[in-house]
């Protein structure tokens, strides 16, 4: 039997994972012929809640399930494995500011970062989910200097995703019809959901929509949409958030389609002018299980003014939280 790819994943016994698990252990990340084991992290206090989980896992008899291992020990979690989910973090509670929860998120993402540096193969895949997703990943990457910086991500896939439904809706068109939908810059309601480069069924999505609705309409609804869905359901996007972690680690390992491309966030290399080290949403290609930022696009300049004000709170994030890394 082929190895399993082993799979750590912080926050295991929350809503995310609660679905997000089961399309892992099911073939839905890595594949229907490849293996997993899952190495699942909770604090002390959730462990009764992960067993149940993996109860439930159990009693899916999921033929590519080969281990699930459940742990408060961060150092038992990140031991021998290929890809690490950290989806675990503190909620912002009633009365707290976003400096507030960047500090007590940044304590748990720097100890883990520590931890993870010191047992984890170098070239181990990250993707943070836990918000805010894009400065816990600068965080985890200045505590984790033994690990290859690029393989640091975080997730802006479920924005990705969303914008490719807001368009899909507007055009009247299948998801598969939509290429190219790219968002650039932060996870958070800075980011920007761009149309310039989109293409339906082969068309320049922007000859097919008006400019006012793809600047006034678009942008605000995809970059609100998790405010939106807190507010209809009370807690903060589950099932959509696991879809879109399952979609970002495997397009990194299958591969981005020909004439398609995915958004991550990645360490910036100083492309399009961001900040070097900046977890930055940006378009890339993926093959052989490595990404490679596309270069070259012109963009206009309210795209490159609403990039800028993304990457200045990313620097604003880093300030506030430069004594942890
Ligand atoms: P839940 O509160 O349901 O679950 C979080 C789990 O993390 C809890 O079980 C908690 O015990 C655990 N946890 C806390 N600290 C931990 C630590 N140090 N080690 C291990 N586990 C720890 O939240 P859920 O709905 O699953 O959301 C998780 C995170 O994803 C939140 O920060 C949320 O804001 C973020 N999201 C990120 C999204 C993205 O696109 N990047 C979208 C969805 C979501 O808002």
């Amino acid at each position: 039997m082929t190895d399993p790819v082993r799979i750590a994943i912080t926050g295991a016994a929350g809503q995310i994972c609660y679905s997000m698990l089961f399309r892992i252990a099911s073939g839905g990340m890595y594949g229907p012929n490849q293996p997993v084991a899952l190495q699942l992290l909770e604090i002390p206090q959730a462990m009764k809640v992960l067993e149940a989980v993996k109860m439930e896992l159990d009693d899916c008899a999921f033929p590519l399930l080969v281990e699930t291992i459940c742990t408060d020990d961060p150092k038992v979690a990140f031991t021998n494995i290929d890809a690490a989910l950290f989806v675990g973090a503190k909620p912002r509670g009633p009365g707290m500011e976003r400096s507030d929860l960047l500090k007590d998120n940044g304590k748990i993402f720097s100890s883990l970062g520590k931890v993870l540096n010191d047992v984890a193969n170098p070239d181990v895949k990250v993707c943070v989910v836990g918000n805010p997703a894009n400065t816990n990943a600068f965080i985890l990457k200045a505590n984790a200097p033994n690990l290859n910086p690029r393989n640091i991500t975080a997730l802006t896939r479920l924005d990705h995703n969303r914008a490719i439904s807001q368009l899909a809706e507007k055009v009247n068109c299948t998801v598969p019809e939509i290429k190219k939908m790219l968002i650039w810059g932060n996870h958070s309601t800075t980011q920007v959901p761009d149309i310039s480069y989109c293409t339906v069924n082969g068309k320049d999505a922007s000859s097919l929509v008006d400019q006012q609705w793809a600047q006034e309409e678009f942008i605000p609804t995809v970059a609100k949409r998790g405010g939106a869905v807190i507010a209809a359901r009370g807690s903060s996007s589950a099932a959509s958030a696991g879809n879109a972690v399952v979609d970002h680690i495997a397009s990194w390992v299958n591969g981005t389609d020909d004439g398609d491309w995915t958004s991550m966030s990645v360490p910036s290399d100083g492309s399009y002018g961001i900040t070097e080290g900046l977890i930055y949403s940006f378009p890339v290609t993926c093959k052989n299980g490595d990404y490679e930022i596309v270069q070259g696009l012109e963009i206009s300049d309210f795209i490159q003014g609403k990039m800028k004000e993304s990457e200045q709170e990313l620097l604003d994030e880093a300030a506030d939280v430069k004594e942890m890394c």
